[in-house]
């Protein structure tokens, strides 16, 4: 057998948020958030969390020692624009050291202009529930293209619009703690028109930059081929994906969050998607539940599942597979995919390295049926601050000790490096079974 190779210019990178990486930041609404008596589990903050916005650099060094070429960050608009209309130079200046930190060590940077994060401001104003947030998200945005946008040119708009919108605005796990179906389906609309003038503002910048919005394909399949199962997962996807992707596709959005005929500008004129992947749930018909829309989703428990979270249930079912036929579904975009995230909760690290071999095996076969994907970025390099559910999930390549600063190579992490430095997956890797 030979290795699988990934096609020539592959990136190969992690990926990061601001708030869960960055450390020390009070002027946002998880700052605020954080103070609420059991919001986030154990009583957990933030506090330092990977230390990134004293010293990034060693993190790099550790990225390049996986033979890393790309590197996913956030900006923190709470950082940049702490007062409505006030830019803090400071702030700009501590980026364009990270972004020259990132470049210098051969990383082609990409960054997220937002990660779930809004300056605690515009949430006293509404969040994007107030319908100025779409335009001033956009201001926002070209302010950052004037000022770092020599030095990245691959912007992604909105991470995971409907995750916020779900965890935020019906969960409410996550602030500002709603449960109100009427104002996610406005907060998941707001986000698109953020994403709209997002890309607006990207490409005003100039023909080299290119602007993707990032969408979590949580996959859901019907637990029986019956009529109401079917019918229930159909209506379960639409929510959580098909209203995102048929208004990337069309610029309109879709009953129920929108006429039909609502129609944004721009929003069809993405350069890229960015696909994060981690997961399916499976849903059944439940009459008794006309609150979550009469179904019930769980995973089944002979699947393999990732580390329990605060809820005493796993992260979520491991199926490689899942990322496979997300991607042949996002090919219809007929735009080129980032995997922007894909990862999984594994303190020990005893399902990781499996879990990265099978799910490239995933990306690897949909390349070779002609997917044009560009790149992968696991979820990430250290473990991190992992929001409600404080610091128990840990995602990284590298374990971090939070009391020391020291961070531990995890065996998933150096067979990372071995992929990336091939640019291929080890001939013996067996395909996932399907
Ligand atoms: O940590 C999160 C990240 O902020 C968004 N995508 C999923 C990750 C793991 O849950």
């Amino acid at each position: 057998m030979t290795p699988r190779r990934f096609p020539a210019g592959f990136l190969w990178g992690t990926a990061s948020s601001s708030h869960q990486h960055e450390g020390g930041n009070q002027l946002n609404q998880w700052a605020d958030w954080e103070q609420k008596p059991g919001v986030i589990w154990h009583g957990d903050r933030v506090g330092d969390a990977c230390g990134w916005w004293r010293e990034l650099e060693p993190d790099l060094d550790r990225a390049c020692a996986l033979a890393q070429n790309a590197f996913r960050m956030s900006l923190e608009w709470s950082r940049i624009e702490p007062r409505p209309g006030e830019f803090d130079p400071a702030a700009i200046g501590r980026y364009r050291e990270m972004l020259a930190a990132v470049r210098a060590r051969g990383l082609t940077p990409m960054v997220t202009l937002h990660h779930f994060t809004n300056p605690r401001w515009l949430e006293q104003q509404g969040g994007w529930l107030n319908p100025g947030t779409p335009a001033r998200f956009g201001r926002y945005v070209a302010h950052v293209l004037g000022q770092l946008g020599d030095l990245c040119e691959l912007w992604c708009t909105v991470n995971e619009p409907t995750i916020y919108t779900l965890m935020g605005y019906l969960h409410g796990h996550w602030p500002p703690g709603h449960s109100h179906m009427g104002q996610a389906m406005r907060v998941l609309v707001a986000l698109l028109r953020g994403h709209a003038a997002a890309v607006e503002a990207v490409h005003a910048a100039g023909p080299q930059h290119r602007a993707g919005i990032v969408h979590n394909l949580h996959l859901v399949d019907p637990s029986t081929p019956r009529l109401p199962d079917l019918l229930i997962a159909r209506f379960s996807d639409l929510l959580t994906n098909g209203c995102v992707l048929s208004a990337l596709h069309t610029g309109r959005i879709l009953p129920p969050f929108g006429s039909g005929r609502t129609i944004i500008p721009g929003l069809a004129t993405s350069d890229f998607i960015g696909l994060n992947y981690y997961s399916r749930s499976w849903v059944a018909f439940d009459i008794r539940r006309p609150r979550e829309f009469f179904s019930r989703s769980y995973t089944p428990e002979h699947a393999e599942q990732s580390d329990i979270n605060s809820h005493g249930r796993s992260y979520g079912e491991i199926y490689p597979e899942g990322l496979y036929r997300s991607i042949k579904r996002l090919s219809s975009l007929k735009l080129p995919i980032y995997i922007t995230e894909t990862g999984l909760p594994d303190h020990d690290d005893d399902q990781r390295p499996r879990f990265i071999l099978n799910h490239l095996a995933s990306v690897h076969r949909a390349i070779q049926e002609g997917a044009d994907v560009r790149g992968v970025f696991l979820w990430s390099l250290v473990d991190n601050f992992e929001w409600s559910e404080g610091w128990d999930l840990r995602f990284g390549l590298y374990a971090l000790d939070q009391r020391t600063g020291e961070r531990r190579l995890r065996p998933s992490g150096a067979l990372y490096g071995v992929i990336a430095r091939a640019n291929a997956l080890p001939a013996e890797t067996k395909k996932p079974s399907v």
